[in-house]
């Protein structure tokens, strides 16, 4: 039975094309495909024969499933994966997107919507304040702010968060997998019982969400030599990472994050950003729950150069 004809108005496609060679009743179908056009061009002349270019669905499926999927392929084997697209694991990804655009940097983040706890400042107000040094951040990336002394602020956090999802986005290298969850970590064990970590294991956060009303849902997994954990303090996701080193008993107990100190919180968080287990770096407030550090509150100047220091700690290990 040879294929439906083509409807008038259908646009060709590869199958037409190659229908029409094999002389299958498909009407041909030439198109007037608008040459790209100025905004300009096209304001307000929405009545003088303006059309969008004709697709077919399959197109628009394949252009997203052919390059997703190609994706996993090009990740499965990641040098770094940054577990959590907050401030700091956004933070860490732009340092070395900047620093390393031969390694392969796979971010996964739960939410559809990356960019954790910095899209409000405090309380949902807008400003984002950020302690200095942590202005030089901010310089580097091209968000502007107001300086007040000690302090400055940014008029918007969603300007510093947007900014900085599109720099890190931007980079050839890595790749953000957002909706997605990390809900294991791969481990290898040496002869003398050291583990390291070696990946993750990972499966759609809405599936992650149902393991406990739909069974044998098994995840996906990505190697990478090197961990950057940062996914923020104890909540439904958060801490993820050091909570499965105490549930495989590679850390005793956590230490909770204590109350709320910005002047001890930042200043630990960031000169405590470390390699906790080979492998396994830990950034941003879900550090706080590893090493017991207060709670810096509604500023986020520690949450950037946690990032900072994280990624150090990732080259360095690469430059071993
Ligand atoms: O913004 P967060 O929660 O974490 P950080 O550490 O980047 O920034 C923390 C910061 O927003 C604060 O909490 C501020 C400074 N307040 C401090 C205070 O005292 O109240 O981002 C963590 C990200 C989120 O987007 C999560 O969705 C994601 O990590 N995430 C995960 N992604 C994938 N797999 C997981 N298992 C997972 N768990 C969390």
């Amino acid at each position: 039975m040879s294929p439906p004809a083509a409807t008038f108005g259908e646009p060709s496609s590869p199958t037409n094309a190659a229908q029409l060679k094999a002389g299958f009743d498909v009407k041909p179908v030439t198109i007037n495909v608008n040459k790209s056009k100025t905004l300009d061009e096209l304001a307000y002349k929405w009545e003088e024969g303006f059309k969008f270019a004709p697709i077919r669905e399959s197109q628009v499926s394949r252009a997203m499933t052919r390059r997703y999927f190609q994706d996993l392929d090009t990740y499965a084997e990641s040098d770094i994966v940054i577990v959590g697209a907050g401030s700091c694991g956004l933070s860490a990804a732009y340092m070395l997107g900047k620093a390393r655009p031969d390694l392969k940097i796979a971010i996964i983040e739960a939410s559809v919507s990356p960019g954790g706890g910095a899209w409000l400042g405090g309380q949902l107000f807008s400003a984002m304040v950020m302690r200095k040094p942590a202005d030089a951040f901010l310089t580097d990336l091209g968000v502007a702010f107001e300086d007040e002394g000690d302090f400055v602020v940014v008029k918007h956090a969603a300007l510093f968060t947007s900014t900085l999802l599109s720099k890190v986005l931007s980079f050839p290298n890595i790749k953000l997998f957002n909706a997605t969850a990390v809900e294991d970590l791969i481990t290898r064990t040496s002869p003398d019982g050291t583990l390291r970590i070696a990946g993750v294991v990972t499966n759609w956060t809405l599936v992650t969400m149902h393991h406990d009303d739909q069974s044998c849902m098994d995840p996906n997994t990505i190697n990478a030599p090197v961990v950057i954990s940062t996914t923020g303090h104890d909540g439904p996701f958060g801490a993820f990472s050091v909570k499965r080193l105490v549930s495989m008993q590679q850390l005793d107990k956590l230490g909770g994050m204590r109350g709320l100190d910005m002047n001890t919180a930042e200043d630990a968080i960031v000169k405590r950003t470390r390699e906790i287990v080979p492998g396994l770096i830990v950034g941003g407030m879900e550090l706080s729950e590893v090493d017991g550090a207060n709670r810096m509150g509604p500023t986020f100047g520690a949450m950037a150069l946690s990032g900072v220091k994280a990624a150090e700690e990732a080259l360095e290990i690469f430059a071993e």
